[in-house]
């Protein structure tokens, strides 16, 4: 008789958003076929020991090969960035197709597909970046493709290759009132941004650790309320990403107070790193911690804790944008130590994102387990519309598994998969470290060593979002 599963992951102690129970999980097809006690054998077998098992994670804000002004690249393609994820227990990316002023949406699409197929291990879906929302992309572009499976997009505030005005914000978002799509803002403002930018120009305050102060919580709180106003008089659910600290808390608090469907996302730079990881001096170190909205304070890193444990928080991103550190197309363009407001943005997190909030939030005692998983799998997965395929351990879903190994280690560069020359988190200790990823059935990092197989990595049509605002 031929087994019954393909895979059986014996003796886990299984976790998802809402529980923890003891269970072996049967795979057939590269999906969960049975859970339960004492299951028939499969072709192969894993023994995990009563060891935690937690759905593979959803990264829903990263950066892979997003095209960049030259001479800046950035580091990770959809090879060695999904590589990244997968060896640090991420099943599911949802890296940006980014217009650009005066492109097409449709275009960067096209473009965007070509650079990841082929390339990814592990499945793969897009969000939308709307830079130039003319009417052409607002009456057919756009609601063409939330049609087609990109249900959600990001908007910015700042940045000037990127930004919307008010107006504009008002029309997109109206767009996904229409077509039920989820909106990303990026809030900071960005003419304060730049007035400050100036002065400290002037005052020849241009190295690294003058990034932080050009982008004060000011700047994030105004932004943040802004969308959040907007979002108000158009009616529509957003999604504020990678929230910083106290101010920006506060509005989102506010919002939901006054009944707002307004989601938040944070990321573990907020949580591990401060402003003074930008540098003390003026040396040019700090670059590599660079990016926005800056990293805060101990006081304000408590407060994003504090948000996680409470249900502040909806999801929990690496908003992984790896730039080389000593390099000309990543942090020293052209090979110069350049002024902060010429410094790439953005740090490496997609392979250390799951193991930094499993050792401090769930083994340090700040989040339980099923809220760690409900933070980095299963909300992702609901907020873009890819729940129940993606983000739990159910029957029918993918086999997109992670074992955990509980130990204690102190994290460097050369342990890490992703190809940029650094990682912010370099010399934390860490508790956990995923002891084996199973992504839709195979094995692909096995706690040494990883398994490639090019273009296991499927492109993941998205459907509606299905998160549900908590209760008040
Ligand atoms: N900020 C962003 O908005 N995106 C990429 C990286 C960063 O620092
Ligand atoms: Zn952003
Ligand atoms: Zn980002």
């Amino acid at each position: 008789m031929s087994p019954a599963f393909d895979l059986v992951v014996r003796r886990a102690r299984v976790a998802t958003a809402s529980d923890c129970f003891d269970a072996d999980i049967g795979i057939v097809a590269g999906r969960i076929a049975q859970l339960g006690a004492a299951l028939a054998p499969g072709l192969r077998e894993i023994d995990a020991a009563g060891r935690v098992v937690t759905p593979g994670g959803v990264d829903a804000h990263c950066h892979l090969d997003q095209p960049m002004a030259p001479p800046v690249r950035m580091a990770d393609d959809f090879d060695t960035g999904t590589r990244a994820a997968a060896c640090g227990g991420t099943t599911t990316v949802i890296p940006f197709a980014a217009q650009h002023k005066g492109g097409s949406l449709r275009d960067a699409v096209a473009d965007y597909h070509r650079r990841a197929e082929g390339k990814a291990h592990v499945d793969y879906a897009f969000h939308l970046i709307v830079s130039d929302p003319t009417p052409q992309v607002l009456a057919s572009e756009l609601p063409g493709l939330i049609a087609e499976g990109y249900t959600s997009f990001k908007v910015y505030m700042t940045y000037d290759d990127l930004k919307l005005d008010d107006g504009q914000m008002l029309d997109v978002l109206a767009v996904a009132r229409e077509h039920g799509a989820m909106a990303m803002i990026h809030a900071e403002n960005a003419d304060a941004i730049e007035w400050l930018t100036r002065r400290l120009e002037a005052a020849g305050r241009t190295a690294p650790r003058f990034h932080a102060a050009s982008r004060p919580m000011a700047v994030e709180r105004e932004a943040t309320h802004r969308a959040i106003s907007l979002a108000e008089l158009v009616d529509v659910p957003i999604l504020i990403v990678h929230v910083s600290g106290r101010e920006a808390v506060e509005q989102i608090r506010w919002a939901r107070g006054h009944g707002l469907s307004v989601f938040a996302e944070t990321c573990p730079q907020y949580l591990f790193l401060t402003a003074a990881d930008l540098g003390l001096d003026d040396g040019y170190q700090g670059a590599r911690c660079v990016c926005s909205p800056p990293p805060r304070d101990k006081a304000n890193q408590q407060v994003i804790w504090d948000g996680l444990a409470d249900g502040l928080f909806t999801v929990f991103s690496s908003d992984h944008a790896p730039f080389r550190y000593d390099a000309p197309e990543g942090k020293k363009p052209g090979g110069q130590e350049v002024a902060f407001r010429h410094i790439p943005n953005g740090i490496p997190g997609i392979e250390t994102r799951l193991a930094l909030l499993y050792s401090e939030g769930v083994l340090g005692g700040r989040i339980t387990l099923e809220r760690f998983v409900e933070l980095s799998s299963t909300n992702p997965a609901k907020a873009y519309g890819l729940h129940p395929r993606k983000g739990t351990i159910a029957i029918g879903s993918d086999a997109d598994l992670v074992i955990w190994d509980e130990r204690e280690f102190v994290l460097s560069n050369d342990q890490l998969h992703h190809a940029v020359d650094y990682t912010p988190y370099a010399g934390q200790t860490l508790r956990a470290w995923p002891g084996m990823t199973i992504a839709g059935g195979e094995v692909v990092w096995d706690g040494r060593d990883f398994h490639p197989r090019a273009g296991r990595g499927r492109f993941l049509p998205c459907g509606a979002p299905t998160l549900r605002p908590r209760p008040r």
